[in-house]
């Protein structure tokens, strides 16, 4: 839905800039509630462009609902546009460094003269910032790092992001005419937490057709390449995607080398080479052509099995001697970390398990959020005893699934967990998570985490580094320490599958797999479309060589409870 996605921008813009100036705090409450609105909304704004349907959302008044609607006809909101003549163009870029909020960055700019990330850069080298107010040695340390970790994730966008965008072009183009053959490619294929650009195959009987429809797709804002085998567009949120037209009789050969990644091609081609062979993106060649149509017909040829994309980044892979069974979407059968109302999410008990039971599951979890998770409506200790209680009536009503009563109990900075012992004892499955101080040091960090771990009353650390991917580091723990802790207590780590989060992230998978520990992927269910989020979740999991045994939810009923029971 990218007209809901750019209203959200134009109107959290509007709300940065109005505080940067000034301006009176209810303005800029009004702007970034309706960039909220924005965000959550399920349905295409476009389909509600009257006045009548918009003013019926909650939260969208009628300046609001005017602008909303000059964007839908013209494409752009006047008053947008004038707010950001007011301040420097780069102050934007200032804005998105994690840890300056706009307060901050007022005073960067009235009092330092900082106009970009820049200038922001040398005052930091030269040492102006810290005569500035509210500029103390941690605040500039941690502005120090943010820029960093902001240049290092530039220019990528999410997988959550990149992927529903790439099957909407992959769409698009199967409907025109000629094609016989679309798919995507590239780190997208591998299931990368972040993406650089999209690449996309194709075969078809009119590469012209083809390449045209392309360029002149919904969303484009620019076109940089427009060959004859070759497009490459920009699309609005400023993602790039290339387009390649292929034989189809060497479309696997092609498909493997635009899926890379480039480590793991080198490593092919050298392979072939010991074998007298030559590989490339049009196919495995010896005196003659050896395999060239699909994907595993190279492989057999150069005496591999066949490498699902998520494996290919020469960590081991090319020493495989069969497949292995990798966890899939289907093999899940529990979700185990869901919040309700009753703290910040957006459906009651029997909705969530209505969804669960939709997908098949045989149980689902209850966890909301306890009380030192403020902003999140945490409950109460004894709100959560009513929630407890609430939780058994529904599972009593819905035969059809197992609802578990449980909590996401915040493990506080100094590792103690945020309900007491008498009260997680209730609970049939507690998650364990980091939600504040995600800036401690790491020693803290494993500390803490350590003693969540160790805890006898939890079964599963949730979303252990607290990071959110290209905007918060989160907590850097001694993650050989944390797995060694979670596989003597048996205490499950979480891929947490929400694509902000991706949190254990590929690599900590892998480790983790590698020791034994077992692993939970949950979609931390706050609205019902977080389901589908699971599949990152899934890529993540692959990515980390998981199998479907070492997961907790694609346990039996039995094999789950006996589990969290016993633990
Ligand atoms: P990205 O876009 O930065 O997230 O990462 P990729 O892996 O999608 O890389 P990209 O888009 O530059 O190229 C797509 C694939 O094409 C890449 O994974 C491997 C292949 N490829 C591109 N250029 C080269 C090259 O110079 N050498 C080799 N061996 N492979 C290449
Ligand atoms: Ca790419
Ligand atoms: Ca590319
Ligand atoms: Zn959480």
């Amino acid at each position: 839905m990218p007209a809901n996605a750019q209203l959200e921008r134009i109107f959290r813009e509007m709300a940065a800039v109005l505080e940067l100036t000034g301006a009176s705090g209810f303005r800029v409450n009004a702007y970034a509630r309706a960039a909220r609105v924005m965000s959550d909304l399920t349905v295409d704004v476009a389909l509600l462009a009257d006045r009548k349907s918009l003013l019926a959302i909650d939260g969208i008044g009628d300046g609001t609902a005017k602008k909303i609607i000059q964007y839908l006809d013209t494409g752009a909101v006047q008053e947008h546009q004038e707010l950001l003549e007011e301040i420097p163009h780069g102050l934007l870029e200032v804005l998105k460094i994690p840890g300056l909020g706009p307060r901050s960055v007022r005073i960067l700019w009235k009092q330092g003269g900082v106009t970009d990330v820049a200038s922001l850069t040398r005052s930091l080298e030269t040492g102006e910032l810290e005569k500035l107010p509210r500029m103390g040695a941690k605040t500039i340390s941690n502005i120090r790092d943010s820029i960093a970790f902001v240049a290092s994730s530039k220019g990528r966008a999410r997988l959550g992001e990149a992927l529903p965008l790439a099957e909407r072009i992959v769409e698009f183009l199967e409907a025109v005419d000629g094609a016989t053959r679309i798919q995507y490619a590239g780190s997208l294929r591998r299931g990368c937490e972040t993406i650089g650009d999209i690449d996309i195959l194709a075969s078809t009987t009119r590469p012209g057709v083809l390449h045209r429809a392309f360029q002149g797709m919904p969303g484009v804002i620019k076109v940089l390449v427009a060959g004859e085998t070759r497009s490459s567009v920009r699309l609005e949120p400023g993602i790039q995607v290339d387009l390649r037209v292929v034989e189809p009789a060497s479309f696997g050969a092609a498909l493997l080398y635009f899926t890379g990644s480039r480590e793991h091609n080198v490593a092919l081609r050298e392979r072939a080479i010991r074998m007298k062979l030559h590989l490339n993106e049009y196919g495995l060649t010896g005196d003659e052509p050896v395999a060239a149509a699909t994907e595993a017909e190279v492989y057999a040829a150069l005496g591999l099995p066949y490498i699902p994309p998520e494996l290919r980044e020469v960590r081991g892979e090319l020493d495989l001697t069969e497949t292995p069974p990798l966890i899939e979407l289907g093999d899940i059968r529990a979700e185990l970390h869901a919040h309700t109302i009753a703290s910040d999410g957006g459906q009651t008990i029997e909705e969530l398990a209505r969804c669960a039971i939709a997908r098949g599951y045989h149980t689902i979890a209850v966890t909301d959020h306890s009380p030192s998770s403020g902003q999140a409506n945490g409950l109460s200790p004894d709100r959560l005893l009513e929630h407890i209680d609430a939780i058994k009536a529904a599972d009593a009503k819905i035969p059809e699934i197992t609802i578990l009563a449980g909590a996401e109990v915040d493990i506080l900075a100094d590792g103690h967990l945020d309900y007491d012992d008498d009260h997680l004892a209730r609970l049939d499955v507690v998650i364990a998570s980091p939600h504040s101080a995600l800036r401690q040091d790491a020693d803290a960090a494993t500390t803490r985490l350590l003693a969540a771990l160790r805890h006898p009353l939890v079964h599963v650390l949730g979303h252990p580094t607290g990071r959110l991917i290209n905007s918060r580091q989160g907590l850097q723990p001694d993650l050989a320490r944390l797995i060694e802790a979670a596989v003597e207590h048996g205490t499950a780590l979480e891929i947490n599958a929400n694509s902000r989060r991706l949190d254990l992230r590929d690599t900590h998978v892998r480790a983790a797999v590698e020791a034994g520990a077992l692993i939970a992927v949950n979609t931390d269910v706050h609205r019902a479309e977080n389901f589908d989020e699971l599949r990152y979740g899934i890529m993540t999991a692959r990515r980390g060589w998981l199998r479907p045994e070492q997961c907790v939810n694609t346990w039996s009923s039995r094999k789950l409870l006996e589990w969290l029971r016993n633990r």
